[in-house]
């Protein structure tokens, strides 16, 4: 069974075996937790990036896919790279978000990672709303089948806390 643990801070500082990375699809960095990830674990994890780029993601990772590269400096044995949906009003982009963490919860399994930790995917540049992310978000960990033992959110601000709490509840 997967145990769900809520932690306010920075996802960088998390000792975990596996980080999931809210990227875009260039996989080439960006802002965001995505720049944070970057700078902590260093030029190594842009260089596998760009391997992938090269080779089997050409085109870019597509939205609510998901796909692992070393973790560099930082104390994650892995980086799981997953590309959430931008907020549309008009459209409901929910199960792409909803396939962020299945996805990178499949890959994880795929590494033999045990405990991951998640940002709240899409919540921030891309605009989800907080309480509707961390539903999802919540849902669909507990509706996944998998071998990780914790899911870690990992949660930057007081706001996105109380949202996965009340998720959580
Ligand atoms: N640790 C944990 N959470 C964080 C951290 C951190 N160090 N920094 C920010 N957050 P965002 P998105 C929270 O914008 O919405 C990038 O440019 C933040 O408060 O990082 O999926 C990518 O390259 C928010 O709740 O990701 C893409 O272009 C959550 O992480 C785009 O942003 C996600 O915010 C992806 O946008």
């Amino acid at each position: 069974m997967v145990t769900i643990t809520l932690v306010r801070g920075d996802i960088t500082k998390q000792s975990v075996d596996a980080i999931v990375n809210a990227a875009n699809s260039s996989l080439l960095g960006g802002g965001g937790v995505d720049g944070a990830i970057h700078r902590a674990g260093g030029p190594e994890i842009l260089d596998a990036c760009r391997d992938l780029r090269a080779s089997h993601f050409g085109k870019g990772l597509p939205t609510g896919q998901a796909v692992a590269t070393t973790a560099g400096r930082l104390s994650a044995q892995w980086v799981i790279h997953t590309v959430g949906p931008v907020w549309s009003a008009t459209e409901d982009r929910s199960t792409l978000l909803a396939s962020c963490y299945g996805e990178s919860l499949r890959v994880a399994d795929e590494l033999g990672a045990h405990t991951i930790a998640f940002p709240a995917i899409s919540t921030g540049i891309y605009r989800w709303p907080i309480n509707d992310g961390a539903r999802i978000a919540i849902e669909t960990v507990r509706s996944t089948t998998t071998n990780v033992t914790e899911v870690r959110f990992v949660l930057f601000d007081e706001r996105a806390y109380t949202a996965f709490e009340t998720a959580l509840r």
